[in-house]
């Protein structure tokens, strides 16, 4: 058995206006990945993306702070994120072995910004999936980072904020708090 986990940790937050912050545990039992993800104060009553981002070169992902708002914005949106966690990789959502990035089926928080999140995925589907997605690359978890998106429509965004995928806004995409993966 395998563990790994993240202490995931605040962005943007006085921008938001709420610090959102959390734990995530990675399982890998036999051909089985269990993820555990519990967030605080998050954005209230709204689904909210979760993935683990990194380099496909194996190059060790690093959390984004406030020193990746290159534009100066007040925001540090997820193209910004690039440059120190990579790529958007694996969803938390309905289906991660899926590797379907933008969709509806990712957890909502309640009316105090809280979610927990559990999910049991066969590791050999994901494992196929990440290698066809990303040329052959190992999952890697100790060298990627978690992240957490998403902020109501309310929260006024300057045109600088970048991120949108597909038709889903840089509201549903801008992230929130981000933890390192490590292994225990
Ligand atoms: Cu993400």
């Amino acid at each position: 058995m395998k563990i790994y986990q993240a202490n995931i940790v605040p962005l943007n937050a006085d921008a938001i206006g709420t610090a959102a912050h959390g734990t995530a545990l990675f399982t890998i039992n036999g051909d089985q990945l269990t993820i555990n993800i519990e967030m605080f104060d998050t954005p209230a009553n709204l689904q909210h993306w979760e993935h683990f981002h990194g380099f496909p070169d194996g190059q060790p992902a690093e959390i984004a702070t406030a020193a990746q708002d290159v534009n100066h914005d007040g925001f540090v949106d997820l193209p910004e994120t690039g440059a120190v966690s990579g790529t958007t990789m694996v969803p938390f959502d309905a289906a991660p072995h899926e590797m379907n990035v933008p969709n509806d089926n990712y957890p909502v928080s309640d009316d105090k910004g809280y979610f927990a999140y559990t999910k049991v995925v066969p590791l050999a589907a994901l494992d196929a999936k990440f290698k066809e997605t990303f040329n052959d690359s190992e999952l890697e978890l100790d060298k990627r980072v978690i992240y957490i998106h998403g902020v109501t429509d309310d929260v006024d965004l300057p045109d600088t904020v970048a991120g949108a995928v597909g038709h889903y806004s840089t509201h549903v995409t801008l992230p929130i708090a981000v933890g390192k993966i490590v292994a225990l």
